[in-house]
């Protein structure tokens, strides 16, 4: 009889920037001045994009939004670390993905807008649209993974989610089937520590979301979140791994949500306002700006022109989004399948009967032509 301890189950915390701006220069990835500036302007991009949709909202001229605000490094150093062959399946909070590799703004308006043609991007972009359902999208980048290998395709698949995905039967199914199957795919969770008002010490009794990964057989490493640096480094190896085929790796950024869930919810009610001043302090980008403003890269002059350029490109992309032919209602249908399913087939065809016996009685009433309802 014996007891034996059988395996080491460390996980692993990166970080290489720290909220004064110092850097781990040990640990510092491989990036020139002209990528770290540039790094620094998509960073600023998703800012003035995502403070611009939550006025448009408020506006009347958007739908409910989710903000990405306190979380921009997650979705900017991931995308920023990829190849353009790679697949994403974003969640709902993962517009700075979309932007950083290359989706134009506009369509990211469009799909907030209501408008499904925003969805629909260049082939080669291997962008997945928005998934809403909470856990679906680890499940659609597994399989991803597994039919890239199929194939001999040189990519990798990177799914995201949230802390509160991690609860669904859907995400741990998949990471059971990354780890048996060593599947090319990084599992990204951007822990902001609450799903809608959920805090994440209700969502699980576990330490980290990270080691989640060891049960499965896979690496799982804690990031800090709000690190862009760190963000990129450990993207950057977990894909290195998946490409070199040693397998998925799960990568937790742990971060903070430092808006509402969304613009239909109150985050006042249910948390205090110390919080979200000692996470204000951790900010992503005034820590970044810190850094390269220390090293030399970044002047007052550049800071200002970076700036300016994210605004006229954001105001140019609202502009188009405004002045776009008005979509036509059964987009709703095609935006989403390649071949509709028969269930959808059947509804498309009885929505356009019911637009066209509305549209044909109130031309038939005002003497006016066809409009939609
Ligand atoms: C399967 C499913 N259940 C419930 C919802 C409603 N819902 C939308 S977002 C959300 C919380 C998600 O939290 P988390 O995964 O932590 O992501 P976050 O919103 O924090 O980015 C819930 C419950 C949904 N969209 N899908």
């Amino acid at each position: 009889m014996s007891l034996q301890k059988l395996t080491d189950f460390s996980t692993y915390k990166l970080s290489i920037l720290d909220e004064q701006g110092k850097v781990d220069e040990k640990l510092l990835p491989k990036l020139s001045n002209t990528q770290l500036v540039e790094l620094y302007s998509h960073l600023i991009n998703l800012h003035v994009f995502d403070e611009k949709a939550l006025k448009l909202q408020r506006q009347g001229r958007i739908g409910t939004y989710g903000s990405c605000a306190g979380q921009e490094a997650c979705t900017v150093g991931t995308a920023y670390a990829m190849e353009k062959q790679d697949w994403t399946f974003p969640a709902f909070r993962e517009h700075g993905v979309f932007m950083t590799r290359g989706v134009p703004m506009v369509n990211v308006f469009q799909y907030w807008g209501g408008d499904e043609r925003g969805s629909k991007v260049e082939s080669d972009m291997n962008c997945f649209p928005v998934a809403i359902p909470v856990g679906s999208q680890p499940l659609h980048a597994v399989g991803c993974a597994l039919a890239m290998r199929y194939l001999k395709k040189d990519a990798v698949a990177i799914g995201y989610f949230g802390d509160g995905a991690t609860s669904e039967g859907d995400t741990l199914e998949a990471m059971n089937f990354a780890g048996v199957f060593q599947a090319p795919v990084v599992l990204v969770c951007q822990n902001n520590q609450f799903a809608i008002s959920e805090p994440r010490s209700l969502q699980t009794r576990a330490e980290t979301i990270a080691q989640k990964a060891i049960a499965f057989g896979f690496e799982g490493i804690q990031v800090d979140g709000n690190d862009v640096l760190a963000v990129y480094q450990a993207m950057k190896q977990a894909l290195e791994k998946a490409r070199a085929g040693k397998g998925p790796t799960l990568l937790e950024l742990y971060t903070y949500r430092m808006g509402d869930h969304t613009t239909a919810d109150d985050s006042t009610r249910y948390r205090n306002k110390e919080e979200l001043e000692t996470w204000r302090k951790r900010d992503p980008i005034v820590r970044f700006k810190t850094y390269l403003t220390a090293i030399g890269v970044l002047t007052p002059a550049l800071e200002e022109k970076i700036m300016n350029e994210a605004v006229s490109k954001v105001e140019r992309a609202v502009q188009a989004y405004e002045t776009m032919p008005a979509p036509s209602p059964s987009d709703m249908f095609d935006y989403m399948y390649a071949q509709l399913t028969p269930e959808l087939a059947e509804q498309k065809k009885n929505f356009l009967a019911h637009l066209s016996r509305v549209n044909n009685a109130s031309s038939s009433k005002s003497g006016e032509g066809p409009g939609f309802p």
